[in-house]
């Protein structure tokens, strides 16, 4: 006997198929102990369903996608730029107020001085909208505290917002991603200190499940980046990178040869970025709202990333500079309007690719039997609405392995 069967339901299975997004009609999708039992047309069903499941809701024609995956977020942070937003308006860079000791640097401040409960308290409503769009996992970055002290603070909050909210939280150690002002002197010290200190402390703490690091002029060089993914791999860390956003120090090339698991932002990645990702099945993880508020003119290639057979992904790399945004659905509207992706991409990017970009694909992203039942159930007509409408409360229902909450 099933736990939950939802009948009367569009799924979106987003699995790999010639039928865009995976659609099945007329379909019902059963949950057991958390993971998915059965999907299909619900005419295949061996019985009645008052006798299949214990529980059977009525979805009215709903569509049923995969929980949303956001990939890429710095979620965790204290204090908030909007002051940076008003200088951006009158005209300074966001490189210029950067180097001026704001940006992320500020940020680093708030969050060194906020106790865990405070940034537990900002954290919260940020994922509580995440999660009223249907993100069911996140991936929250560290790398507003650059000491030990305040990496695992952050980290230890990102896992606690998630248990709180029913949201599964994978973590990421960012320790390069800017120089801390102790360390204003001494670039070398901080990088070995990373690598030889915090990534294993990290690690020992089972406080991440991978190491990033922000690849720019602004932060760090490939060569810093490639010590420090050396030491990540040595202590059993996967690998992503801030890659290519504002310049191009052929961050996407390194990120493949570390057989990262994505390379991310990726506005000026070169023709040999892209074949060395393609090769490696490195992911790209596209953000939208960065492109948006620093208002780049600069496009991701798209149309060579997608012929190269790159997996797009989409995330909303929610953090308190370049990318205030809780919002999953107003990224796949941009991802649309600004890169000219498909509503179909656009899903892909926050399901199946999203998964991926985590390495979680064989047990989230998609609609299949034994994956996690993590669903979300949206009142459209088609899915293309879920790229189409901003700002419309569209989600019905959120399934967290199995449980709807
Ligand atoms: N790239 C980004 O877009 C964010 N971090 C990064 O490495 C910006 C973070 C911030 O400005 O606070
Ligand atoms: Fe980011």
């Amino acid at each position: 006997m099933w736990d939950t069967l939802w009948l009367n339901a569009n799924l979106a299975t987003m699995t790999q198929s010639d039928v865009p997004y995976g659609a099945v009609a007329d379909g019902a999708i059963a949950a057991k102990d958390g993971k998915i039992a059965w999907i299909g047309r619900a005419a295949e069903l061996s019985g009645q369903p008052s006798t299949l499941a214990r529980h059977v809701e009525d979805c009215c024609g709903a569509w049923i996608t995969p929980g949303l995956v956001d990939c890429h977020t710095h979620l965790v942070f204290g204090g908030d730029r909007s002051r940076e937003f008003e200088m951006r308006l009158q005209g300074k860079s966001y490189e210029e107020i950067a180097r001026a000791g704001g940006g992320i640097v500020s940020t680093v401040r708030a969050t060194r001085e906020a106790s865990a409960d405070e940034l537990i308290e900002q954290a919260l409503p940020r994922l509580q909208a995440l999660a009223v769009e249907g993100v069911t996992t996140v991936e929250i970055k560290s790398g507003y505290g650059l000491d030990l002290e305040t990496e695992l603070k952050q980290l230890e909050v990102a896992k606690e917002v998630g248990v709180r909210e029913s949201v599964r939280v994978q973590r990421t150690f960012l320790g390069l991603h800017a120089l801390p002002p102790e360390f204003r002197y001494d670039r070398a010290a901080y990088v070995q200190l990373v690598a030889d200190v915090l990534i294993p402390a990290v690690a020992a703490a089972g406080a991440a499940d991978a190491v990033d690091a922000f690849c720019e002029n602004i932060g760090f060089t490939a060569d810093e980046v490639d010590y420090v993914f050396a030491a990540a791999r040595q202590n059993g860390l996967d690998v992503k990178l801030h890659a290519e956003q504002l310049s191009n120090l052929h961050g996407a090339a390194l990120a493949a040869r570390h057989e990262a698991l994505s390379a991310d932002h990726l506005e000026y990645v070169d023709d040999a970025g892209i074949a060395a990702m393609a090769e490696a099945g490195t992911v790209a993880v596209l953000l939208p709202g960065a492109f948006y508020f620093l208002r780049e003119k600069t496009l991701p290639p798209v149309d060579k990333l997608r012929a190269a057979g790159v997996p797009l992904a989409l995330a909303t790399d929610c953090n308190p500079g370049t990318s205030p945004i809780t919002s999953p659905l107003a990224i796949m509207n941009m991802a649309c309007t600004l890169f000219r992706m498909t509503p179909e991409e656009a899903l892909a990017g926050f399901t199946r690719e999203g998964a991926r970009a985590l390495g979680l694909q064989d047990e989230i992203g998609t609609l299949e039997v034994g994956n996690v039942a993590d669903l979300a159930i949206w009142d459209v007509k088609s899915p293309a609405e879920l790229s189409y409408w901003l700002g419309a409360p569209l989600l019905r229902e959120r399934v967290f392995a199995g449980r709807v909450v």
